[in-house]
């Protein structure tokens, strides 16, 4: 329940009652829903205003930020939650309670042999100082046997691979050790590494734990195997964990099967830098517009839509609704769809790439099918589009975890468009897809209006075509009953922007 800012909000709810005018007088004489008649309902000046909203939101606070469990954000959970109840009697609308640990602040110095070295912080890193020998873990560090007697109050240089960086350091805690060093087994440094969030603000699970590069850690293995020692020094200063409460906003069309649900998720919650209007408002709101329109409509298969809380903080809004679903509910979801940037500045038009053919990592049957959907739907208004990795980078990774199908969209992030890429969609080769990524200059000034319009239709097309059948589908692969990892040695798996393993 939300209860804080009431007053704020009901100003506020006036002028998206106004913004929300259906004509009741249409609604006694529905069809079935219709890609394009369900399109044509969908207007940039109203994917506008509710971004001016949620701006208005975060601008309203000197955060300037929808963070969860801030004003902003709460405000942005009940505004969501407050349009879909006001259209009347078409959807069942559930706020989803769940809290999560944030982890805040946390600066961070490596020396090793007093040079100092270049390493990450992994997420929910506890504070330290200390000055000890390095000592090398046998195999990967995932088993208790792993780590020798010779680590006790000393730090453990550990390999990535095989389980999670959270095991790592709870096992090197376990065995005695003071911190933790986890060397990359890949080329390159481990960048934005999470441990997971502890299973309590004030838990004990992890020892301060850096992340470097394999070629610093195979370097230190290799001199210590030949009788040096080495000193690191490990200081961490200023990480705070705090328990916030949040919500889950989750509505169901009244009408359409309800064993055979599509359904529709983008994030609710932005980063602490900015007021995330294309990360990922964008998402949300094409997600409350098409909602609006769709209740004129009749549909065959229920249509389900979902603002996941606390994305920023790893996935953890999904990963709650998917972990507490009973086997029996995550059955009846034929497919997850999930928005997030679509209205980067310097956009590309990405369809996750569900059949691998891209990046080689394919989906559950139906992924595959689902991105052929949107390379087809926009080849037919005249687009270009392109594949994104389908890494689970976002709120749909805990979907796949489970076996289910997914398919989305999005712009792009913090990455550099290519030539090839302008040649598709114009902008600027060389730049980042949204140069204010994570930023405070991520605001409705910097959208690109015409991505926002082309995702949002292309959106209202999957309700519509998925809305109506699913006989474009294969047959459904099996639910795993409990949640799994994909974890091999080497490969990436992300949760929201952080790397697990
Ligand atoms: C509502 O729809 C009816 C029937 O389509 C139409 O005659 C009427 O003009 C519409 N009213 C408004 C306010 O758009
Ligand atoms: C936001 O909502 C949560 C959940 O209802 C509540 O616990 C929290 O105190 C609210 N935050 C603020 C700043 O009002
Ligand atoms: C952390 O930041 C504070 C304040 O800027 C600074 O004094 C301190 O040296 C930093 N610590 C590390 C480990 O970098
Ligand atoms: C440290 O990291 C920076 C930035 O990633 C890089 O330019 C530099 O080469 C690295 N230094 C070493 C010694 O690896
Ligand atoms: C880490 O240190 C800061 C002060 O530098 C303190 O506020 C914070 O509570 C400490 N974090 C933990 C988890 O103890
Ligand atoms: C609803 O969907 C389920 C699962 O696909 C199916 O078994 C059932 O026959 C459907 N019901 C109707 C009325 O179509
Ligand atoms: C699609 O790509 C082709 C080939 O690069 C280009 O000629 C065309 O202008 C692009 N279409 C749009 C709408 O940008
Ligand atoms: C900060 C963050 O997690 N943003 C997500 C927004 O959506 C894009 C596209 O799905 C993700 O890549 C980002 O991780």
């Amino acid at each position: 329940m939300i209860t804080s800012s009431f007053a704020v909000f009901a100003i506020l709810a006036v002028s998206a009652a106004n913004a929300l005018a259906v004509n009741e007088s249409n609604l006694g004489r529905r069809h079935l829903v219709d890609s394009k008649k369900l399109r044509s309902q969908i207007k940039l000046e109203a994917l506008l205003e509710h971004a001016k909203v949620l701006q208005g939101f975060a601008f309203a606070t000197p955060e300037r930020n929808r963070l969860i469990g801030s004003v902003a954000h709460n405000q942005t959970v009940q505004y969501i939650h407050d349009t879909l109840t006001h259209l009347g009697d078409h959807y069942d609308v559930t706020l989803q309670p769940f809290s999560v640990i944030a982890h805040t602040g946390g600066n961070y110095s490596l020396t090793i042999d007093g040079a100092p070295t270049n390493a990450s912080l992994f997420e929910y890193s506890p504070n330290g100082s200390i000055t000890e020998l390095l000592v090398p873990v046998a195999n990967l560090g995932c088993e208790a046997g792993d780590y020798s007697d010779a680590v006790v109050g000393k730090v453990a240089l550990i390999s990535r691979g095989d389980c999670m960086f959270g095991e790592k350091s709870k096992m090197a805690r376990a065995a005695g050790a003071t911190g933790a060093i986890i060397h990359n087994n890949v080329e390159g440094e481990i960048s934005s590494g999470t441990l997971g969030p502890p299973s309590s603000p004030a838990a004990t699970d992890y020892v301060p734990t850096v992340g470097v590069s394999l070629a610093a850690g195979t370097a230190w293995r290799q001199a210590i195997e030949g009788g040096a020692t080495i000193t690191a020094n490990i200081v961490v200063e200023g990480s705070v964990f705090e328990e916030r409460s949040t919500n889950n906003v989750v509505a169901e069309t009244k009408g359409g099967n309800h064993s055979d649900v599509v359904f529709f998720g983008a994030h609710s919650d932005s980063v602490s830098a900015g007021p995330g209007i294309n990360d990922n408002g964008s998402g949300s709101i094409a997600l409350l517009e098409i909602a609006k329109r769709l209740i004129r409509f009749d549909v065959n298969n229920a249509v389900r839509f979902a603002w996941w809380s606390a994305e920023e903080q790893g996935l953890l809004g999904s990963e709650h609704w998917v972990t507490t679903a009973s086997q029996e509910e995550l059955e009846k979801i034929r497919l997850y769809l999930n928005f997030d940037m679509i209205a980067s500045p310097n956009y590309a038009l990405n369809a996750y790439d569900g059949d691998g053919s891209t990046f080689g990592i394919a989906g559950p049957p139906g992924s595959a099918e689902t991105e052929k959907l949107f390379h087809e739907y926009f080849a037919s208004v005249g687009l270009n589009s392109t594949a994104a990795e389908f890494s689970g980078r976002s709120d749909y990774g805990p979907f796949l975890d489970v076996g289910i199908a997914c398919g989305g969209l999005d712009t792009g992030a913090e990455k550099l468009k290519t030539e090839e890429e302008v040649q598709l969609f114009g902008g600027e080769a060389g730049v980042a897809y949204d140069v204010n990524y994570h930023g405070a200059g991520d605001t409705i000034d910097n959208l690109a209006q015409d991505a926002f319009e082309y995702n949002a239709k292309a959106i209202a097309h999957a309700v519509a075509v998925y809305g109506a059948s699913f006989k474009i589908l294969p047959p459904k692969g099996p639910v795993q009953t409990v949640a799994r990892r994909n974890i091999d040695a080497g490969r990436k798996v992300w949760k929201g922007d952080w790397l697990i393993a």
